[in-house]
């Protein structure tokens, strides 16, 4: 249970502005993923761009694929996980947070998310959501972006400190798992978006502003997945803590063992961060040494997704028992499969195999070459942030907006069956995609323009995984739909509970608890309670892993003009 929070008058406002990020961050995905499925239809060689009513719309199908990039991927998830990851840790230590900073921080949000849209929708931002140097766009796109980061370091700032104030006030006590989680992923933010906040203050700004005659694409492009590969990490782990904290009492059974959940988090902390150079492999001016140390590092950071991978399927296996389920089968049949929140985490957990053992291979340097920017790739990540983040963020909506708001989930039935639609179309995209990228096609190409016939002959030998892709996109067009019906719906209904005990914060029991008192905690618990000194344990390894590599990118630095086509 959660720990009391005081007056009702505080409550509301802190699930107010928790129900303003979460509403703000689905309008967003809403969007984002009816531009999709026209992009599934490229990869099946069917070329929509063409139709009047979508050109006077979209300039160019990469001005919809900026879109969908910057929507789903930065615009949701960044929204989602500030409001989730501002909520959970106040209401897990009961803190009595400063309600008008709250506020500030999402005004401020949502005013970087406008200045930067009104470029984007102009089509004088079209830069995909990479936004790789020397293509330049028009300054507000950098500006608002810049000012939607820094309120989400505010918000990371605000958790942070609440933390500290919290261990003052309860000295030698162990941080609460929900808590520990979400401070452990707020600092490894901090530590990730330094990368970002250099590329943006140091290059980009300076460069579209007109201080510096040009720019170091491949500076910048090192900034840039110095936060870019972190920041998968960032979307995942909010799903992680729904999937160790909440999914077990959602499930019927109870969480395994809150030290490993801890040791996971700080697995996360300091090894996320070092391993970007993983997608550069194919760069010039950045040593083979560099590129292997970062391989290994990056295999080294599967090791806390595989931990997790054997904690909650012990998770789920307890909840089976509990439901009467015995032997191989058993497991399986008897988890509450009409339960959408259950059932969506569930298949995007299983979809989350598929991406994890993809992204293994992909980060192996004597593979990369083969699948590195072709179609393999979107098949990889929208298998993990498509479907293993956004598929869980749908199913904690299925509770979080009746906890918010005291309104009841509208046609459960609809709800069930868009998370298996979400999962099935996924499926038909991940095969399709992946296949299509070994047989060579690119990603990001407009491969059904009918002006370029040599595409479609130079492709004839894909046309079943393009046909795999085509279907997914129909399957996610009714998956969105149905998943957005039940949600706006919803959302519209009238008021009709007490959210607070009708649909309280699924809280798990624990088979291996971590304790209260430090005292009398395992080693483990002891090790991994100190988050600030392994803080800076997680500085000195990135500045040790990148600083030798952007001293010789430095030192070999030059500048070109900026591509500016619009
Ligand atoms: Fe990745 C490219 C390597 C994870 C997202 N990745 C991308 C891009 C994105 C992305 C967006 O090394 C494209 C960037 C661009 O536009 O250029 N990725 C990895 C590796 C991992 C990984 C090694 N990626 C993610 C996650 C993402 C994400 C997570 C988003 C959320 N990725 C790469 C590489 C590239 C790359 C290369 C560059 C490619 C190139 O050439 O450009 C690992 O973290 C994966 C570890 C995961 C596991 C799986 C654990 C499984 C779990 C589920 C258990 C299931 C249960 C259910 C319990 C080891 C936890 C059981 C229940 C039943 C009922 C059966
Ligand atoms: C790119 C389809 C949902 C994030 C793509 C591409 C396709 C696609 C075909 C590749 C385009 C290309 O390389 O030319 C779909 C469909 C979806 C969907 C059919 C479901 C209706 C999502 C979701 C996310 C996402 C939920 C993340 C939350 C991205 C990103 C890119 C992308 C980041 C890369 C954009 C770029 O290259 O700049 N999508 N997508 N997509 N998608 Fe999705
Ligand atoms: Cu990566």
């Amino acid at each position: 249970m959660a720990p009391a929070i005081g007056d009702a008058a505080y409550l509301a406002s802190l699930k107010k502005v928790t129900q303003y990020y979460v509403v703000t961050a689905f309008i967003a995905l809403f969007i984002g993923v009816l531009l999709g499925p026209l992009q599934a239809f490229n990869y099946a060689g069917i070329n929509v761009y063409e139709n009047p009513i979508l050109k006077a719309l979209l300039k160019s199908y990469y001005q919809g694929l900026s879109l969908h990039g910057v929507l789903n991927a930065l615009v949701f998830t960044q929204f989602f996980i500030s409001g989730w990851l501002l909520y959970l840790p106040t209401r897990d230590m009961g803190a009595r947070i400063n309600m008008k900073f709250a506020w500030g921080t999402y005004i401020m949000m949502t005013a970087g998310l406008l200045i930067a849209a009104v470029p984007l929708l102009l089509n004088k931002a079209t830069l995909l959501y990479t936004f790789y140097p020397p293509m330049e766009g028009h300054w507000a796109f950098y500006v608002g972006a810049t000012i939607m980061v820094a309120a989400s370091l505010l918000v990371a700032g605000q958790v942070v400190l609440t933390w500290v104030g919290w261990k003052k006030q309860n000295p030698g006590q162990v941080t609460p798992l929900v808590t520990f989680m979400s401070v452990s992923l707020w600092m490894m933010w901090l530590v990730c978006s330094l990368g970002l906040v250099a590329e943006a203050l140091l290059v980009l700004l300076p460069w579209v502003f007109g201080l510096r005659p040009g720019v170091d694409p491949l500076i910048a492009k090192t900034l840039f997945w110095w936060t870019g590969h972190a920041i998968v990490y960032f979307w995942l782990l909010p799903a992680y803590i729904s999937w160790y904290a909440f999914l077990p009492k959602q499930a019927g059974g109870r969480i395994v063992s809150e030290p490993l959940a801890r040791l996971t988090f700080v697995m996360f902390l300091l090894n996320s961060t070092p391993v970007g150079i993983h997608h550069q492999y194919a760069d010039p001016n950045i040593s083979n040494t560099w590129k292997m140390i970062h391989m290994f590092l990056t295999f080294l950071v599967a090791i806390p997704s595989l931990l997790t991978a054997f904690s909650i399927a012990g998770s789920l296996e307890d909840a089976a028992r509990a439901r009467g389920g015995r032997g191989l089968f058993g497991m399986l049949t008897h988890l509450p499969w009409k339960d959408p929140v259950v059932v969506g985490q569930i298949l995007a957990m299983v979809s989350f195999i598929g991406g994890g053992a993809g992204g293994i291979i992909t980060a192996s340097f004597a593979f990369s070459p083969v699948i590195h920017n072709t179609a393999w790739i979107p098949g990889h990540f929208h298998i993990t942030v498509g479907t293993a983040v956004t598929q869980t963020f749908m199913a904690i909506a299925f509770w979080l907006v009746p906890h918010l708001t005291g309104k009841r989930l509208v046609a459960p039935k609809v709800a069930l069956a868009s998370m298996w639609l979400w999962f099935t179309g996924m499926m038909f995209f991940a095969v399709g995609m992946h296949w299509e990228g070994l047989l060579g096609v690119p990603r990001r190409a407009l491969i059904s323009a009918v002006a370029l016939p040599i595409y479609k002959e130079g492709y004839m030998h894909s046309q079943i995984p393009m046909a795999l892709t085509g279907i997914s996109g129909v399957i996610l067009l009714l998956a969105g739909l149905s998943f957005f019906y039940v949600l706006f719906a919803t959302l519209l209904s009238p008021r009709v509970d007490d959210a607070e005990a009708a649909t309280p914060l699924p809280y798990s029991e624990t088979i291996s608890p971590a304790g209260r008192s430090l005292r009398g905690a395992s080693p483990l618990v002891r090790a991994t309670e100190p988050l600030l000194a392994l803080w800076v344990v997680a500085f000195a390894l990135v500045a040790l892993m990148y600083g030798p590599v952007l001293m010789r990118l430095t030192q070999n630095a030059s500048l070109v003009p900026g591509c500016n086509y619009y």
